[in-house]
């Protein structure tokens, strides 16, 4: 299951998610937190859904289908935050995973500022992994400076301390290869692939995650999770196109049609 934002476009959120899910095999199903739309007129670009809207998602999912891993993505609000941690917390899911979505690639604002703390504190402890890109893990550590790779390290091994079970600080905006660091508490781990030339990543963070989430709930380990994940994303961003002059959206077809473009080197 995703709870997650509607991106209207196709190419983040509940969209990528259940694409990807769909790729990987797994049976997805949706929670709509909010829905990412700019209006033409009034500008207004995120509609939020009631919290007896988001409940009765989750309800009927778990009456129909029942849920065996969930992957949390846009929750805009503290009340939003609240509500889903007491259906997680109250449903026996064996894995969930955290992408802490807080600014989109466009700069829309995806996370209230004072709803930051309410994502520490009440959800982050649930988490199997978290998966925050180097602006989240920035934030989340209080504004620190983040540049390099040794900085991702330390920065997984403080957000440890936030409760999750493991963190996965993800290095798309590094320079140079595009490294990924977890920190499982014991141990820390890079994932690598070359950087790939493209601007067409809009929901790439989404995708990723939405990827990790299948393979855990088909009961890979955390590692070989985000390793097959990372190539998954990886081989969707090599063929990243556009259908207009927008960002646009990663393949995520690419790895069934054309098969795998990179291999993830990890070190311990
Ligand atoms: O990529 C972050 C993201 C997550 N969720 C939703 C989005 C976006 C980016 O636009 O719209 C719903």
């Amino acid at each position: 299951m995703t709870i997650a934002g509607s991106a209207a476009g196709g190419s983040a959120g509940i969209q990528a998610d259940l694409k990807t899910f769909q790729e990987l095999d797994v049976y997805g199903m949706s929670v709509v937190t909010a829905l990412v739309a700019k209006h033409p007129d009034t500008k207004k670009n995120v509609h939020l859904q009631t919290i007896e809207a988001i409940e009765a998602q989750f309800a009927t999912a778990v009456e129909q289908v029942g849920v065996d891993t969930i992957k949390v993505g846009m929750l805009f609000s503290k009340e939003i935050i609240v509500a889903v941690a007491k259906l997680i917390e109250q449903s026996s899911v064996q894995h969930v995973v955290v992408d802490p979505v807080m600014i989109g690639k466009m700069n829309s604002r995806l996370l209230a500022e004072d709803a930051i703390e309410s994502l520490q504190e009440k959800l982050l402890p649930l988490a199997t992994i978290m998966t925050p890109n180097m602006p989240e893990a920035s934030l989340l550590l209080g504004g620190r400076t983040l540049t390099h790779v040794e900085d991702l390290k330390k920065a997984a091994v403080d957000l440890w301390k936030l409760g999750s079970k493991a963190v996965l600080v993800k290095g798309g905006r590094l320079s140079g290869p595009a490294v990924d660091v977890l920190y499982d508490g014991s141990s820390v781990t890079t994932f690598e692939v070359p950087r790939i030339n493209t601007e067409h990543t809009s929901g790439a963070g989404c995708t990723y995650s939405a990827a990790i989430t299948a393979n855990l709930s088909k009961g890979s380990s955390i590692e070989k999770s985000i390793r097959s994940a990372k190539e998954f994303v990886s081989t969707a961003i090599e063929h990243g196109f556009s259908y207009t002059n927008v960002v646009g959206p990663t393949y995520h077809a690419g790895l069934r049609k054309q098969g795998l473009a990179y291999k993830v080197k990890v070190e311990k």
